[in-house]
């Protein structure tokens, strides 16, 4: 098969998830590692006119958007499947696809994250109203997932896109102190993360400039 390149800066989740998948498919890719800078050059518009990251690239065939992605790296590579093949369970993952990129991204890791682990490793003080804003908010949404957790899994019982990308979300969260006291009020999330958070997909794809940053 052509060389596979998948562009995108670490910390994203967006990139991370695609990567987390990547990696549980054993694809052979090449990680194209790129900065925030980059998103503004003539050369990246050519990949995204929208300016976003990750994008997956195969020769010719460009590809943006995650869900898209994700869903393409399943199909596309050997090894177990990360769709379930019931339409009923296929729907509920793609629901999961769409609230993490709705609702947990904006607020768990546009707000909470980004004011409580990279504000501080940018130089920046944390503003606490947002922060306490947006851990009320992320707890309605921990709620959910507590509910909706049967098992190891988000859908049936084997890894999904819906865990990948929820997955990558919630880890963000758990990072800090305030996300943290929330998932371990919650123990059926707590296990699930941890599960996750065991496996060496998920290893592996954690950016390096999040290492050591978990809040205590
Ligand atoms: N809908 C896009 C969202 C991707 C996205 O928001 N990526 C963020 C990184 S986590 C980004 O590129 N941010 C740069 C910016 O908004 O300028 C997807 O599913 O890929």
């Amino acid at each position: 098969m052509s060389e596979l390149i998948l562009y995108g800066f670490p910390v994203s989740p967006y990139v991370r998830s695609a990567r987390i998948a990547l990696i549980e498919k054993g694809a052979d890719y090449h990680y194209n590692e790129i900065g925030l800078d980059h998103l503004a050059t003539d050369e990246y518009v050519r990949l995204n006119p929208f300016r976003k990251m990750p994008v997956l690239q195969q020769e010719n065939f460009v590809l943006y958007e995650t869900p898209a992605i994700l869903g393409y790296i399943d199909e596309a590579f050997d090894g177990a499947s990360l769709q379930p093949a019931d339409p009923k369970a296929r729907a509920q993952m793609r629901k999961w696809i769409g609230i993490s990129s709705s609702y947990l991204y904006p607020v768990g890791v546009m707000q909470l994250f980004l004011q409580r682990i990279m504000f501080p490793i940018m130089g920046n003080e944390p503003d606490e109203t947002l922060v306490e804003h947006s851990a009320n908010a992320i707890a309605q949404y921990l709620d959910v997932i507590e509910q909706e957790l049967v098992d190891t899994f988000l859908i049936g019982n084997a890894l999904s896109l819906a865990d990948i990308i929820t997955g990558a979300m919630i880890d963000y969260v758990n990072m800090t102190k305030e996300g943290s006291a929330l998932i371990h009020a919650r123990p059926k999330t707590a296990a699930w993360l941890s599960h996750l958070s065991q496996r060496e997909s998920f290893k592996q794809s954690l950016a390096g400039l999040l290492e050591g940053k978990k809040q205590r």
